[in-house]
């Protein structure tokens, strides 16, 4: 898949230098992720599926989330890899812009996450930096005026994953990703929401793209059991599409 997407030939990635979607289809500056892995046209989906809707993996989920299992909806599935030069993110929350007053910040993270995010490494992987808690307060003075390329903020951990382990984490934690060229990385990198969240869930999952092929994922070589699992989930996702509507994308001062 990663020869494929540096290549041209998978044409969803996330192009080097640019952070946030919407990412173009040219990898010429190189790439550090591949998109959809679920997507039929991928000749391996089957395999990534497995992997996502796995009955094991879903029951974490579930239980992190804090909801039933027949509430859980199909997100993403994507793939991060080595860039092809050393690169790094800032530091943000996936929705809630780095404009946000203190007021505004909490407003929206004393809210349930509605969500599970995880990174599971496929080599071993020390690219996610992040202050741990921080997904239940507003920024400090320190952290609202770091430069947000700055290299150490208080607190700040790395994730360190051996190849074969998964970290999940609320995606609105102040993170970054620092990504070495030398280092070679494939992490796969999912989540999955509820029926409970609102638009502001929809707009950070749709607007990645995967509203327009999932209603076709027809499911052909699943197992009888997770087709049916699988079924569920991408109809929470389409329904999800359909009352939020044209959601953009989200800023986050790129
Ligand atoms: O590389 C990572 O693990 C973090 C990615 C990230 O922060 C993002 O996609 O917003």
């Amino acid at each position: 898949m990663t020869e494929a997407a540096r290549s041209g030939k998978w044409p969803y990635i996330r192009t080097l230098p640019k952070q946030f979607p919407p990412w173009p289809q040219d990898p010429s500056k190189g790439i550090w992720g591949v998109q959809h892995l679920l997507h039929p046209s991928n000749p391996d989906h089957l395999t990534f599926a497995r992997s996502y809707f796995d009955s094991e993996l879903l029951k974490y989920v579930a239980a992190l989330i804090g909801c039933g299992e027949d509430d859980l909806t199909m997100e993403l599935y994507n793939m991060l890899v080595r860039p092809d030069e050393d690169f790094s993110l800032r530091w943000h929350r996936d929705d809630v812009a780095a404009t946000a007053t203190p007021e505004e910040e909490l407003e929206r993270l004393k809210k349930p996450g509605h969500h599970a995010q995880w990174n599971l490494a496929l080599y071993d992987d020390s690219s996610l930096v992040l202050v741990p808690g921080s997904h239940k307060r507003a920024r400090t003075e320190t952290e609202r005026n770091a430069d947000p390329y700055e290299v150490h903020m208080p607190d700040q951990i790395t994730v360190q994953l051996k190849a074969g382990e998964v970290a999940f984490y609320n995606n609105n934690i102040l993170h970054r990703g620092v990504y070495d060229s030398s280092k070679e990385r494939m992490t796969l990198h999912g989540s999955i929401g509820t029926t409970h969240a609102g638009s502001e869930r929809a707009r950070n999952v749709l607007q990645h793209g995967v509203g327009d092929w999932a209603k076709e994922y027809d499911f052909e070589g699943f197992e009888p059991d997770m087709a049916e699992r699988a079924k569920k989930m991408r109809e929470r996702l389409v329904e999800m599409g359909q009352k939020s509507g044209d959601v953009g994308f989200f800023s986050k001062d790129e």
